[in-house]
């Protein structure tokens, strides 16, 4: 399915007043308001290719009809998406949940709804049919070489196939790890790891990243051999200047202060990517701002200070949404989550960066946390609106999927058990 211009334009009309008198009641009061909508308005979020389907969990997994069931239909929808939201203009592949089998004409139709490949994703956490060694004891942390040589074999394929789509980065996260003390030697895993990611490394063409995932636990419960971003940094520094860190923001542990670690591998140009999602225990997938919108808020306020004082030469993170959807229709919570992102971000740009500044020299703490809660406070609605409605957008993403019937007509089309690949 498609959407029109047209359609949405319809759609706005209603809507367009009431949204310009909330902007110029906004505009009067922060006179940099112009720069707030432009960076929005050009700020884009990757779409995974495996979330768009139905999500689901060990005990079972609940469709709603009408999910792609091949690359191009999910191509599709992210094409739906970026349409209403006009800040979803990538996809972010996994393989092999989504081998393109013509890459030249999955290149065509990504190209045609506006739609490009941001980073590829490798996949040693699960064995397929095919494969000849098992990765239960790991991947390119296995003891037995042969294993590992098959892990990065696969990682070297992602990176052809991201060549042939024209993306230019590999993401790789690894399950790799142990369930119970002793199992594995923690310095061989380690080791064992580096040395395959230095051969994966080296198959990375000129101008591609390679960004390197953490997580404390799950699916290995005792031990994660790439737990925190410290050890995710010390690989990065080991394979070269091509290698970064990538932060999920569903993996780390309750509390830990994930704009510090922001701040952190920023100060030191070493922020690759960013997974969004949202969480309550740990990586439980729940919509991006539904939980913790202020954390958000302040690991947006580090973002925005990094990228502003960039001595370091950060690179701009690959920014990708990581979540899985059990209940809601995917379509739906991911135009909800790039709302809670930009929602963040738009906050995040009209802290008043100088007066914070000063009042961290001056120790006055009590200022300093008025200036955060007063940009945060601040409803910007209407920054995000204009944004979209620059670009040809949705007033109200959400209201023009329901009136448009955009599930039904996915179901007509697919019909109601068609199942998407992946999560
Ligand atoms: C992992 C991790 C990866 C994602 C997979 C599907 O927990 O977040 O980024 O590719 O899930
Ligand atoms: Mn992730
Ligand atoms: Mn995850």
């Amino acid at each position: 399915m498609q959407i029109s211009k047209e359609q949405i334009a319809v759609l706005n009309k209603d809507l367009l007043v009431d949204h310009k008198k909330s902007l110029a009641d906004l505009a009067d009061k922060y006179q940099d308001l112009e720069q707030v909508i432009e960076t929005i308005s050009n700020y884009n979020i990757a779409i995974p290719s495996w979330a768009l389907g139905a999500g689901g969990t060990r005990f079972g997994r609940f469709g709603f009809g009408g999910e792609p069931n091949s690359l191009e239909q999910k191509i599709e929808d992210i094409g739906v998406i970026n349409m209403l939201t006009k800040s979803a203009n990538a996809v972010s592949l996994h393989i092999p949940w989504d081998i393109p089998k013509d890459a030249n004409a999955i290149k065509y139709k990504a190209k045609s709804l506006g739609i490009h490949f941001d980073a590829m994703n490798s996949n040693t956490f699960q064995d397929q049919d095919n494969q000849e060694y098992s990765y239960k004891y790991g991947s390119l942390c296995h003891t037995d070489k042969k294993v590992r040589d098959q892990a990065v074999a696969h990682n070297k394929e992602v990176i052809d196939y991201g060549v042939a789509l024209g993306s230019k980065s590999l993401t790789v996260w690894l399950a790799d790890g142990s369930n119970f003390p002793g199992q594995i030697n923690f310095r061989r895993a380690f080791e064992n790891t580096l040395a395959s990611l230095k051969e994966i490394y080296a198959h990375l063409p000129s101008g591609w990243k390679l960004f390197i995932e953490y997580k404390p636990y799950e699916p290995n419960f005792y031990s994660m051999v790439i737990q925190d971003w410290g050890t995710s940094h010390m690989l990065a520094k080991d394979l070269g200047e091509k290698a970064y860190t990538l932060v999920d923001l569903g993996h780390h542990l309750p509390n830990t202060n994930i704009e510090h670690i922001v701040a952190t591998l920023m100060t030191r140009g070493m922020l690759g990517g960013f997974h969004f999602n949202d969480s309550k225990y740990g990586d439980d997938d729940l919509s991006v701002g539904v939980m913790k919108p202020y954390q958000l808020f302040l690991i947006f306020n580090e973002l925005v200070y990094g990228m502003e004082n960039n001595s370091s030469k950060n690179p701009i993170p690959a920014w990708m949404i990581d979540a899985s959807h059990n209940l809601k229709d995917p379509l739906e919570d991911l135009i909800q989550s790039i709302e809670a992102i930009e929602n963040a971000y738009a906050k995040a740009l009209l802290i008043d960066q100088k007066a914070l500044e000063k009042a961290q020299l001056n120790n006055d703490v009590v200022t300093a946390q008025r200036i955060l809660q007063e940009a945060f406070n601040t409803d910007v609605k209407s920054i995000l609106v204009e944004a979209r409605l620059r670009n040809g957008g949705a007033i109200d993403p959400i209201f023009a999927y329901r009136k448009l019937e955009v599930r039904n007509e996915l179901i007509k089309e697919r019909g109601i058990k068609s199942t998407a690949s992946g999560l």
